[in-house]
């Protein structure tokens, strides 16, 4: 964080965007520091569905405003949903002049693993942010109540390995420990911060970069095509098994090629999603569009419709 910097205006409140996976604890920690009262989930499930605001609230001499986002690892949207809602919103308010003076990064330490999905939500959320804006981002880790030594162990690892880089370039870790005081320091840490545009409100407000050519358009993009890839090499593998097996194992092979199947057009319907998004949105003279996914193809000497 930019201590030596210029002090945020006092009138001007401190915005703060507070991000992270589902379930990390974003919404509890802003009930905490203000009168919000968001919901808050008690199952499993995704709670928060779109962006929300608090009204402006004090803290010490200072005027807040903290903005909740979704996981993009919410159950009832996709990470394409998910993220166009976020991006748009951090655009606009960067067109309207609304600086944002710091990111708070929440992650659950009581994850017992890092997992394919922690890893991919803060790479989403890194190529949202950008470099310059990482000096801004303190990542907070919640939920410490719920671990014993491990806790620590796992803080280390991850200051060590997904962290680092962000770190490296001057984002905070801290605790949070569930406590009033511990959310307030966490808050008037980002007294001294100069505001600096996230990397995803230059490219969509100042060089009007349609999302679905932003990094993080592009990185998601890319998510869907090696996952496209995957499940196509995964089907010819089952088809070729299938070549082998006798009446019963054929069965239960195709039961698998449906999964399978199922899981291909989920993706596609994703990458079509970004091809749309990418021809709806002003392009750049120097920019043309990528070609739309391959359409849908039926399986030679086959009944069902397959998606090649
Ligand atoms: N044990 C424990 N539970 C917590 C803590 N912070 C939040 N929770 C619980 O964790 C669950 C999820 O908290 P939320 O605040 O809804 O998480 P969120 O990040 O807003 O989740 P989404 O809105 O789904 O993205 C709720 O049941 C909270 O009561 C904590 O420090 N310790
Ligand atoms: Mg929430």
């Amino acid at each position: 964080m930019d201590v030596n910097t210029q002090s945020a205006d006092k009138q001007d409140p401190i915005r703060i965007v507070v991000m992270g996976a589902t379930g990390s604890g974003k919404s509890t920690f802003i009930n905490l520091v203000s009168d919000a009262g968001f919901k808050v989930g008690h199952t499993l499930q995704s709670c928060t569905a779109s962006i929300q605001k608090t009204s402006t609230f004090p803290l010490d001499d200072r005027h807040m405003i903290l903005i909740d986002t979704p996981g993009f690892d919410d159950d009832n949207k996709t990470e394409l949903e998910i993220l166009k809602s976020v991006a748009d919103y951090l655009r606009d308010l960067h067109g309207e002049g609304k600086k944002v003076t710091g990111i708070l990064y929440l992650y659950k330490i009581s994850n017992n693993r890092m997992g394919g999905m922690a890893k991919k939500n803060f790479r989403l959320f890194r190529k949202l942010c950008g470099t310059d804006a990482l000096k801004n981002v303190v990542i907070a880790t919640t939920m410490w109540d719920k671990v014993t030594e491990e806790g620590a162990d796992r803080e280390e690892e991850l200051g060590s390995t997904l962290f680092k880089p962000a770190l490296d370039e001057d984002a905070k870790m801290v605790r949070h420990d569930g406590t009033l005081e511990s959310a307030q320091v966490i808050l008037r840490g980002f007294f001294g911060n100069k505001p600096v545009p996230l990397q995803i409100q230059e490219e969509m407000f100042d060089k009007n970069i349609p999302l679905a050519d932003t990094e993080v358009g592009q990185f998601i993009r890319a998510l869907f095509l090696e996952q496209e890839k995957k499940h196509k090499e995964e089907m010819d593998r089952l088809r070729e098994d299938m070549k082998e097996e006798s009446e019963k194992g054929r069965k239960e092979i195709q039961e698998e090629l449906e999964q399978e199947r199922e899981e291909l057009r989920r993706v596609q319907a994703q990458l079509r999603r970004w091809w749309f998004l990418s021809m709806i949105l002003p392009l750049a003279p120097s920019r043309s569009p990528s070609p739309p996914p391959e359409p849908v193809k039926k399986e030679e000497g086959g009944g069902g419709c397959i998606i090649m």
